[in-house]
């Protein structure tokens, strides 16, 4: 054995063998594997042999480990959890996971970017996806959503135009997860319909501080069923427990930079420490008399129902438990399909819906390379499934015996199943008619007046920030014709915004505004629940402190500051000159989480700065710290510092009049917990007045 092994290998490397509890390694035909380390050689320096089947079968399937990614929202992350049932809704819908008051159902969510490919960058700006498949007693209900509650476009077959506008241009590929292009602003400028969309887009709802902190909509007009039949119109809404929250434009730039994973690592760790990440879903429920009177057509899913017309019914609660062992088994495998619903809910004529239910399984086939998708666990129900579909690639869940067809006239025990009438599902008798034609209804032709809405009912910092964006990226478009027809759409919303932007971009003149196929509503009731900023949440909980501390900084400060902060619900980040930590005050030792030059401030929603004088001055010599300090100043963020770090404050340009998003703590100044208190706020807004 020894000389064989001495054969193998000359160049020292470990050879690690089976035994001691190790299980062997095998091929994938369950033969055992007697060297994993060197392929079959004919001469010691001589050729591969064909023969060596346990290489071929690693290489082959090494070769076929991707699949195709999504075509859309293909970079997304999903963790388990359940759904609990907050009262029985048996007077609104048949559906079994609602009619039991405290019943939990599993769930698996994926939340996702659209434009980037699977490799590209957590904080694009972008709409999320936020996809649940409920595993329900009878049967899989996938509520396939988003966190921005309307779509650009309101027929499905602009959809693939959409879509390859806003990706990477076909000729040279790039840019990727960005709509800052020609191609994008192209096609949108061209569809007036995208316009409340595009306000979204534009806002910080496009930026979330991750998944965690954001909302999620089913967007379309669904149907409740109840089991008379009756219909009941429903949207739906996920409500963060911990409130929304985005981060700035330029926080995001850096943020791709520094932690690409931003988002899946948030969700990752959060779960980790046990701080489970929670929504509940809210109904908005209304009937045909509402849908008559309401002042737009509700199958149009370029429109929201104000929360202020149709109240926002909590329901239940989402809570997510569990991280997946394997990424690509549950996350990259998992199937949604919007046309996966269950008895007590149903579709509506939303002609953007309709079209989903074409693509969602027809994807699938593509993407995972056969009819049996249904089989992999995490897309399998949890309840019974007993049907006459059989074969296809990767067939797992055989029927057994002769029958493979009904009706037929085998026993009972062996004949299969057979259809329910009373349990099954019944589509509701929607009665329809009319001739067949393309249109558009006349009733979707009002194209600005939910963005002007949505615009005015914005706090001052939000509109500034959707200036900006459209500034950003009108300024990458590099055809100023594009430029031009995006601000003259614009003034249908609001001449003020369009003036801006058109000063932004520095056009010459403002251009004539486009024509509106209907004239906009010019004075919308502001909807305060569209602002993010105006709703909260006034609470630093699940939120995350950086500290960075040098050698010989105040240790009990730094126990007092750990601990208010634990008792905000939040954590604590030790940021320090190398990671292995520094001897801090009362001689002890303080591990660092990370190294300085890899923790720029923007990972953090706050920060503090512990540091003695000395090395303080030390730090202000170097720009990564200089950059910790103004890229938080510059970020609105809330900063405790102790006084001996002024040389580095001076350093970062902040010499003087410090505003009151800094606080001074320690000894004869203020204690930890005031400053947690204030970080309650998230932002220090004021800083910045208006300005960006
Ligand atoms: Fe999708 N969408 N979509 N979409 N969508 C897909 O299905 C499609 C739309 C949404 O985490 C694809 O499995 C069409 C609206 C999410 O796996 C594809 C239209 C909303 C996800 C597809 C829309 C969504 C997808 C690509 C216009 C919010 C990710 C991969 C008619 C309500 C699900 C896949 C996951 C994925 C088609 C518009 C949400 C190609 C044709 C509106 C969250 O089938």
């Amino acid at each position: 054995m020894d000389e064989q092994r001495a054969a193998r290998g000359s160049g020292g490397e470990t050879h690690q063998v089976a035994g001691a509890g190790r299980p062997s390694l095998t091929t994938q035909q369950g033969v055992v594997v007697g060297d994993g380390q060197n392929t079959l050689r004919v001469g010691e320096r001589g050729p591969a042999a064909l023969e060596d089947s346990h290489f071929r079968e690693k290489i082959f399937h090494f070769d076929h480990e991707r699949i195709p990614e999504r075509v859309v929202h293909a970079r997304g992350y999903g963790a388990h959890g359940y759904f609990e049932t907050y009262e029985s809704l048996s007077d609104l819908t048949r559906a079994d996971l609602f009619q039991r008051a405290g019943e939990r159902t599993e769930v698996f969510v994926r939340f996702s970017t659209v434009a980037g490919n699977k490799g590209s960058a957590d904080l694009a700006r972008d709409v999320r996806g936020f996809a649940v498949k409920f595993y329900t007693r009878e049967g899989n209900w996938d509520l396939v959503g988003n966190n921005i509650p309307v779509f650009f476009i309101q027929d499905p077959i602009k959809f693939p135009d959409l879509v390859h506008a806003a990706k990477q241009e076909p000729d040279r590929g790039f840019p990727q997860a960005q709509t800052a292009h020609d191609n994008f602003w192209d096609f949108v400028s061209l569809m007036p319909e995208s316009t409340h969309m595009l306000m979204w887009i534009m806002s910080d709802r496009a930026v979330p501080r991750s998944f965690r902190f954001m909302e999620g909509f089913g967007v379309h007009s669904f149907r409740l069923i109840d089991a008379a039949g009756r219909s009941t119109y429903v949207k739906f809404h996920w409500k963060p427990k911990l409130g929304l929250q985005s981060v700035l434009w330029n926080e995001a730039v850096k943020i791709n930079g520094a932690d690409p994973d931003f988002h899946r690592r948030d969700l990752w760790d959060a779960i980790g420490r046990g701080d489970l990440p929670e929504w509940e879903l809210g109904m908005q429920l209304f009937d045909d008399d509402f849908a008559d009177r309401f002042a737009f057509d509700v199958l149009d899913p370029t429109k929201i129902i104000p929360e202020e017309e149709i109240p926002v019914r909590r329901v239940g609660r989402l809570v997510l438990d569990r991280v997946v062992d394997n990424f690509f088994a549950e996350t990259e495998q998992v199937a949604f399909c919007t046309q996966n619903i269950v008895p007590g809910i149903d579709f509506t004529n939303d002609p953007l819906l309709q079209g989903r239910n074409f693509s969602y399984l027809d994807t699938q086939l593509k993407r995972l390379g056969g009819p049996n998708f249904t089989s992999l666990p995490v897309n399998a129900p949890r309840c019974p499934v007993a049907h006459f579909q059989q074969d296809g690639h990767m067939a797992l869940a055989n029927p057994r015996g002769r029958a493979n067809y009904e009706p037929n006239s085998w026993p009972e025990q062996t004949g299969g199943p057979r259809e329910d009438p009373e349990r099954g599902f019944v589509t509701h008798p929607d009665a329809v008619g009319g001739a067949k034609r393309r249109l558009r209804p006349e009733s979707f032709a009002d194209h600005y007046s939910q963005a002007r809405q949505f615009y005015l009912s914005q706090t001052p910092t939000e509109r500034r920030h959707i200036a900006d964006a459209y500034v950003f990226e009108l300024s990458k478009v590099e055809r100023p014709d594009i430029r031009a027809r995006m601000v003259a759409g614009l003034r249908n919303v609001d001449e003020d915004l369009a003036a801006e932007i058109a000063r932004g971009l520095g056009l010459p003149s403002l251009p004539d505004t486009l024509p509106a196929a209907r004239e906009p509503i010019r004075d919308p009731a502001p909807s305060p629940a569209l602002s993010i900023l105006a709703n909260g949440p006034h609470s630093f909980a699940g939120r995350k402190l950086g500290v960075l501390v040098t050698d010989g900084a105040d240790a009990a400060l730094l126990a007092e500051l750990r601990a208010a902060t634990e008792a905000a619900g939040a954590t604590v980040e030790i940021i320090a000159p190398v990671v292995g930590g520094v001897d801090v005050s009362d001689g002890g030792h303080v591990v660092a989480d990370q190294k300085l030059d890899g923790a720029p401030s923007v990972l953090y929603d706050a920060v503090a700065i512990l540091a003695t004088k000395d090395a303080a001055a030390q730090l202000a010599r170097r720009p990564v710290a200089r950059d910790f300090v103004s890229d938080a100043t510059a970020h609105a963020k809330f900063i405790a510092y102790v006084d001996e770090a002024a040389p580095l404050l001076a350093a970062a340009g902040l010499a003087e009049g410090l505003d009151d998003g800094f606080l001074r703590i320690g000894p004869g100044a203020h204690p930890a917990a005031a400053f947690l208190d204030r970080c309650g706020q998230l932002r220090y807004w004021d800083r910045l007045g208006t300005q960006g």
